[in-house]
């Protein structure tokens, strides 16, 4: 019995009636006529789970018979969003599943709202992440992602008089139907204590000796490949204490100190780090990233491979990809594992680790390139740090074969910078370590070879490439947009859901005035959806024939919410001033969904902003109800689901040379949004897909952008050359939005006007304009839905399966199935 194989329970309704009670009684031990909201959805859960089950483990058992090469995806964030309904969809149990629930007496419906979505991340980062994995088990890649699983995710957004407050996202309260711990196959992670050199047989080597440990436990989730038998695993650590806690102390009676090493060691994995642009050298955050990169790597070097494994063919097995500079410390760690646990000689480690490692950086702003001080890393990982210095010699070494002594250069490349103090530089040291290194969109991929790391581009010819982003078209286009896929469905045939470059053929379509009439229905329906959605969550009324205008993403300066906002109060302006009558205005509402890092004051005065711009525009009866601000709290991957499909106008208006890629951007256009944007990130490549004439462009280029600052920038001189930008911002000043207190805002209007470092003022004046013609072209209603097929049409190049072949072709040489 042991060696026959699982089988899938039947996939008809009976059988999946059958293993629905049978999880509600056995596993959750009750009645269905007694059974809570929370117990069916659990019971719901395990039963897709044990309908995915069988080919789970055939897919894991096929990986250990076959070993060949497969990706290690290491990433400090997954930001998955709902479970259930993605794993329905990869099953094709969705229309049995909702069946078999009605004869039950229970609407599927009400059972997807019960599930808290696990916000493993903090954007895009992370999301891209989730699609990545979704992407590399539809194409039948063997991949293991690894992680950590955050007891808290991402916090909860509530507003307090406008004001953003963090609550704690306790998502695993009722706990995870979908996670299955092994608390039997953890690991031990050490960290502190010193190093020594000894004397190995004749031979002098160094060593670690710890001072503490932690457990790191795998909680393995399934990810399922979209309808085709393939699943994949995505691997979460928790930590937990060696000892969970001292007998003798607590016999004595100090409970505190009993359990204090255990509360130490479980604070590893208990929140998810709430920066994604503006790192601070916080020692947790070092602790998280060595514990499950240290714990990955041993279990793929003990456990994944066979006992007897040669390592000098480790290359051939795995390339473990580095998402940011987040699990970087991988690199000495599988150096420290290859030198002082298996006795390889350095050069041999080294040669090994180069083609181990692949980097991709995601960010161009400075302050994100991630540095660790010494003394905090000699502290924590001493050994570590020695490795990385030898590391360095050696580059150092070659630099100056190859350069001579540049003491300039050595000093720019050198992987430990001395300023402001000595720190390692993790983007330099996967840039060293790393087979290959990509920018996540062209234009970020040339910054990153011409500005970043241009004596690295010049030193490692042909390390530099890129992958541009995509995500995935099954949960944002197939799941989140339900009527427009039945729409393509009907005009193209399914197989646009994993072929997304097929949407090509609605181009024809584009024409068709029916089917325009169509594409405008499921708009109005999704508007209808996200209505519905916005009253019951916060109360929100949507206006019928409003434009519905989005900026969802992060809240960070570069990003410039602020831009979109003074639209707003230019527009506001325009009409309490008597110069615009409000029945002119076309109606639009503004939609934003944005969290700040809890530390970014900026960011938080921003939304303060935003929320009290919205107050005053929303209660105002002279603009007739003809602009709104809607500000819905706790953005997330489910909101996302709701908001994206229903947008008319896509936001995506950094400071071009800012943005590395954007994927909200991608998804907007996928569900037929116009974007107004600037020539930044992933925008240059959707605007040469979609065409000029299907995308309002403003704002300076990078180019432009750069000979602004070398001229020597001065916003208030845009502020005192442009009418409307002046009476915005006064109006902001005077104190209209803050019941007439001139200072609860002072901060932001200062910034703009004497430091401004995103120029949201350089680009208002065109940002403005372009807000004119999308007005004008909005009217035509028939002309912008032509538009926004052609956008669906050309833009499925953003799939995250076309980047996983990308990456496959240009970065790991993976076969494309086992
Ligand atoms: O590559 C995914 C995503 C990009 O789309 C965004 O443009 C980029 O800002 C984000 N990067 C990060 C890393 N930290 N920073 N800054 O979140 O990656």
């Amino acid at each position: 019995l042991a060696l026959a194989p699982v089988t899938a329970p039947a996939s008809t309704v009976d059988g999946f009636v059958r293993e629905f009670l049978q999880n509600l009684n056995f596993n959750r031990g009750v009645a269905l006529s007694t059974s809570s909201a929370t117990d069916r959805y659990f019971a719901l859960a395990y039963t897709v789970r044990d309908y995915l089950m069988a080919r789970w483990l055939e897919d894991l058992r096929r990986q250990r018979e076959v070993q060949a090469k497969g990706v290690a995806y290491l990433s400090a964030e997954y930001l998955l969003g709902r479970q259930l309904d993605n794993n329905l969809l990869a099953s094709g149990l969705t229309d049995i599943a909702s069946e078999a629930l009605a004869s039950c007496g229970i609407d599927l419906d009400d059972l997807r709202q019960q599930e808290v979505e696990p916000g493993l991340g903090n954007g895009g980062l992370g999301r891209l992440a989730a699609c990545f994995i979704d992407s590399l088990a539809t194409l039948g890649v063997p991949n293991t992602g690894y992680g950590i699983r955050y007891e808290y995710g991402i916090f909860r957004q509530t507003f307090e008089d406008g004001q953003q407050v963090e609550q704690p996202d306790s998502w695993l309260a009722y706990g995870s139907p979908w996670e299955f711990p092994h608390p039997e196959a953890a690991q031990t992670i050490s960290f502190g204590g010193h190093t020594e050199t000894y004397d190995d047989g004749g031979v002098q080597r160094s060593r670690w000796v710890p001072g503490w440990n932690v457990q790191a436990v795998p909680y393995n989730y399934m990810v399922p490949g979209y309808q085709n038998g393939r699943v994949n695993t995505l691997r979460l650590w928790s930590a937990k204490a060696t000892n969970s806690f001292d007998l003798r102390v607590f016999n004595s009676g100090d409970y505190e100190e009993a359990v204090r090493a255990q509360t130490f060691a479980e604070n590893i994995s208990k929140v998810l780090y709430p920066e994604d642009s503006t790192p601070q050298g916080k020692e947790l955050r070092l602790q998280q990233q060595y514990f499950f990169v240290a714990a990955s790597i041993k279990d793929f070097l003990d456990v994944t491979l066979p006992k007897d494994f040669d390592l000098t063919k480790l290359p051939d097995r795995i390339i473990f990809q580095l998402n940011d500079t987040h699990p970087v410390i991988a690199v000495p760690e599988l150096m420290r594992v290859l030198v002082d646990e298996k006795k390889m000689e350095w050069e041999d480690a080294w040669a090994i680790t180069q083609k181990c490692f692949a980097y991709t950086c995601h960010t161009l702003l400075p302050e994100a390139l991630e540095v660790w001080s010494v003394d905090l890393l000699g502290h924590l990982l001493p050994r570590h740090l020695e490795i990385i210095y030898r590391i360095n010699d050696d580059f150092l070494d070659a630099v100056r074969e190859r350069f001579g002594d540049d003491e300039m250069r050595i000093r720019d490349m050198s992987i430990i910078g001395e300023h402001p103090v000595r720190s390692v530089r993790m983007a330099y040291l996967a840039t060293v370590a790393g087979a290959k290194v990509n920018g996540v969109a062209e234009l970020h991929s040339q910054l990153l070879r011409e500005k970043v790391l241009p004596d690295f581009d010049e030193f490692f010819p042909g390390k530099f490439t890129n992958v541009t982003n995509g995500v995935t078209p099954r949960r944002f286009v197939r799941l989140a947009n339900p009527e427009l896929s039945a729409l393509i469905t009907d005009a193209l045939g399914s197989g646009w859901v994993t072929d997304l470059e097929r949407l090509r053929e609605l181009e024809t379509h584009a024409e068709d005035p029916e089917f325009r009439a169509r594409f405008a229905e499921v708009k109005a329906a999704n508007k209808r959806r996200l209505s519905a959605v916005l009253r019951e969550r916060d109360g929100f009324e949507v206006s019928d024939g409003h434009m519905l205008d989005v900026m969802v993403k992060r809240l960070h300066e570069y990003k410039r919410q602020m831009l979109k906002i003074l639209h707003v109060v230019t527009q506001y302006e325009s009409v309490i001033s008597g110069r615009v009558v409000a029945a002119d205005l076309q109606p639009r509402t503004a939609i934003f969904g944005a969290k700040a890092a809890p530390g970014y004051a900026m960011a938080k005065n921003i939304i303060h902003l935003i929320n009290a711009v919205g107050s005053v525009v929303n209660a105002d009866t002279r603009l007739e109800g003809r602009l709104k601000v809607l500000f819905p709290p706790n953005y997330n991957v489910t909101l996302a689901e709701r908001v994206i499909p229903a947008a008319d106008l896509s936001e995506q208006i950094s400071l071009a040379g800012k943005e590395a890629s954007g994927t909200g951007n991608m998804k907007f256009a996928l569900n037929g949004a116009l974007t107004i944007g600037t020539d930044d990130g992933a925008n240059v490549e959707i605007r040469e897909l979609v065409g000029d004439e299907n995308f309002f462009l403003f704002g300076m280029s990078e180019p432009e952008v750069e000979a602004l600052w070398a001229r020597g920038y001065k916003p208030a001189e845009f502020y005192q050359a442009d009418d409307n930008l002046r009476r915005a911002l006064d109006l902001i000043a005077s104190g209209a939005f803050s019941r007439g207190d001139r200072s609860t805002f002072e901060p932001i209007v200062s910034n703009l006007l004497y430091d401004d470092r995103f120029m949201v003022l350089a680009d208002y004046s065109s940002y403005i304009a372009e807000q004119v013609k999308v007005d004008a072209a909005y009217a035509d209603q028939d002309a912008w839905n032509r538009s926004a097929i052609l956008n669906v049409a050309r833009t499925g190049f953003f799939s995250s399966d076309r980047s996983m072949r990308d990456y496959i072709d240009r970065i790991w040489h993976t076969p494309p199935s086992f």
